[in-house]
This record gives structure tokens, sequence and C-alpha cells, in this order.
């Protein structure tokens, strides 16, 4: 049988950390086949260690054959310990009166430590994936204070819009979702992405003509997927959490197990494509194989998609700037 291989994830008793753990620990994140032992990070503070204890205990409970061995942590210089992948989840929220630029600097702390401690003690090719908001912006702190990891390792989940539009589409189409290929999300993972449908197909047809409809794009489309998150809060009462962790185990399983030529979204480093500047995280349409992402290169950026293209560029980099002086 396979060896373990170890997974860390921060925030673990958190809304998300509920529905995550329990998927990557039944192999639905690396396979079937694969042991885990879970690495968890909470914070410091009792109260979140103890709720960390009792997700520990479900887990137990749960007598999940792959989980090979679980450790708690409250400092990810241990956490990350020989780390092959890294799911950071926890994040500092906005909390009442803060403003923007005061939740960048807490987040851009948090990352700043915790891209150290992955340079610091992770497995050399660790895999990270940044879930905690604002998630392109906190993924890339973590990589540029992880100078001896290469860059390719830090990620940003773009994969929940991904998966939103794709619903969509479906349900616009009346098509199944498992139909729809070739979608993209650009950007930011902020209401300011860019879903773009513009080289989707369903059963290999063309979706664009099939929706033919731009208003529905610019009125309906592109709101509904930006403002989901906000329309959840809405509805429920608690931000997305499911989706949210269903994202980051299909992200983590296709960056692991590879795509077989399907499109996928993942923010990652750019390295100058579609005129993105370098390192800028950015939301691309990618293949994985080998344990490696492609960005999907070559595409035709009509007018109205680089406008698109360029707000979601521009509030990154504004982001980028406000946490400079920090990093
Ligand atoms: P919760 O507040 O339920 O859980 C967060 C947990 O992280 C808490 O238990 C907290 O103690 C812990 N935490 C905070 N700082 C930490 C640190 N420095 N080290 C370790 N643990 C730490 O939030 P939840 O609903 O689970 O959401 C987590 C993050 O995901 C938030 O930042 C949220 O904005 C973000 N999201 C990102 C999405 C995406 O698509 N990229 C979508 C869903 C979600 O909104």
């Amino acid at each position: 049988s396979k060896k373990p291989v170890r997974v860390a994830v921060t925030g673990a008793a958190g809304q998300i950390g509920y529905a995550l753990l329990f998927r990557i620990t039944s192999g639905e994140m690396l396979g079937k086949d694969q042991p885990v032992i879970l690495q968890l990070l909470e914070i410091p503070d009792e109260k979140a260690q103890k709720a960390l204890k009792g997700v520990m205990m479900e887990l137990e409970d749960c007598a999940f054959p792959l989980l090979a061995g679980m450790e708690a942590h409250g400092d990810a210089n241990t956490a990350f310990k020989d780390t092959d992948y890294a799911l950071l989840v926890g994040a500092r929220p906005r909390g009442p009166g803060m403003e923007r630029k005061d939740l960048l600097a807490a987040n851009a702390q948090i990352f700043t430590a915790q891209g150290k401690a992955l340079n610091a003690v992770a497995s050399r090719n660790v895999r990270v994936l940044v879930v905690g908001n604002p998630a392109n912006t906190n993924a890339y702190i973590a990589m540029k204070s992880a100078p001896d990891l290469s860059r390719k390792n830090f990620t940003a989940m773009l994969r929940l819009d991904h998966n939103r539009a794709l619903s969509q589409i479906a349900a616009k189409t009346g098509k199944p979702v498992s139909s729809i290929e070739k979608l993209a999300v650009w950007g930011n993972h902020s209401p300011t992405m860019y879903a773009d449908y513009r080289f989707a197909t369903i059963e290999g047809q063309p979706v664009k003509p099939l929706i033919n409809d731009e208003e529905w794009n610019k009125n309906v489309f592109l709101p509904t997927v930006g403002k989901r998150g906000a329309a959840i809060i809405e509805a429920r009462g608690l931000s997305s959490a499911a989706s949210a962790a269903n994202a980051a185990i299909d992200h983590m399983r296709d960056w692991a197990l590879g795509t077989k030529g399907k499109w996928v979204t993942m923010g990652v480093p750019s390295n100058g494509e579609y005129g993105i500047p370098k390192d800028v995280m950015f939301g691309y349409p990618v293949t994985t194989e080998n344990g490696e992402y492609k960005i999907v290169e070559g595409l035709e950026i009509d007018a109205f998609s680089q406008e698109r293209i360029n707000l979601t560029l521009k509030e990154l980099q504004e982001e980028q700037d406000g946490v400079k002086h920090l990093l």
C-alpha cells in the first residue's frame, strides 16, 4: 500500500475546516488508496484548540481506513513540518469597523509568518492552496515569504467561482454540468473576477451561440457568479462553507491527480501570460498533468474581456500595493 502523505490544514476548527477534513480523510482529495497524516493548525487560543480537539474526536470516530495519523498544532512552524500539501484556510475575517487596509495588514501578517514557516520546514515539493481571503493576495504574500520554495507551488482558490459559473451555465442551457468544458475564470477571487464562457463547449458544441444572449452574460451571469458569496450569506446567515470545501477538494485533487486535458481554474503566479505582470496571483484556465499545472495559452482576448481582465487586475495590484511595505 502507498506511503502516507502529510496534509496540513489551517483554520481546522472553522466551518470550512469542518466540511473539508472528513472528505480529505475519506480519500476524496488524493485518492481512495492514499493514506494521509493530518497536521491541523488553529490559533493558540484555548477555545479554538479545544474545538479542534472536538473535530479530531469526530475524525477518530469515523474510523477512516486512510487516516494514518493526526496532530493538533498552535504554531505553523510545527504544523507545516515535512508537509506535502498545505490548505491555508484560516484567515482574519473583517471585524466591525475594520477597514480594507486593516484587513489586508492583519492577513499579511498571518501569511508572511505561514510562508516563512513553509519555507523553513515543509516538504520541498509542498503544494499550497490558499483559501482564506483575500485569497489571491494572501497566496502572493506566502509565496513571497518562501524564497526557497518554487513559486509554482503556491496557488489561490478560484475553483468555487469556476464551479458556480458551471452551474449557472448548466441551468441556462439545460445541460448537465459534467458536459461543460473549457470554462475560464480570470483574475481575483472577488466580485471583479471574470467568468468567461466564450471558449466553452457542451458535448463539443460551442456554448456561446447556444446561449446567444450578451445581455444575460453582462446583466445576469456575471453579477450572479460575482455576488454569489454575498447571496449565500444573505440566505444562510453564514458564509459558504461546504461549497468552498468542495472547491478546495476539487482544486487539490485535480492538481495532484491530473485533469486529463480538461480545463479548470486556478489562481497561480503569472509569468506574463495575457499581459499580467509577473508574480500577480491571477485566476487562469489551466490543465494539470503529473502534479504540475499549465496555463492555457493563446486564447483570444476581445475588447469586452480585456476590459474585465484589466478591472480585476487593477484590484489585485491595489491589494498587492497595500501590503508591499509589509513584505
Ligand atoms: P471560520 O471563521 O469559520 O474559520 C476560520 C478558522 O481559522 C477559525 O477557527 C480561526 O480560529 C482560524 N484561524 C484564524 N487565523 C488563523 C491562523 N493564523 N492560523 C490558523 N488558524 C487560524 O471561517 P470559514 O468560513 O471556515 O472561512 C475561512 C476563510 O475562507 C475565510 O477567510 C473566508 O473568507 C474564506 N473563503 C474563501 C473562499 C474562496 O473561494 N477562496 C470561499 C469561502 C470562504 O469565504
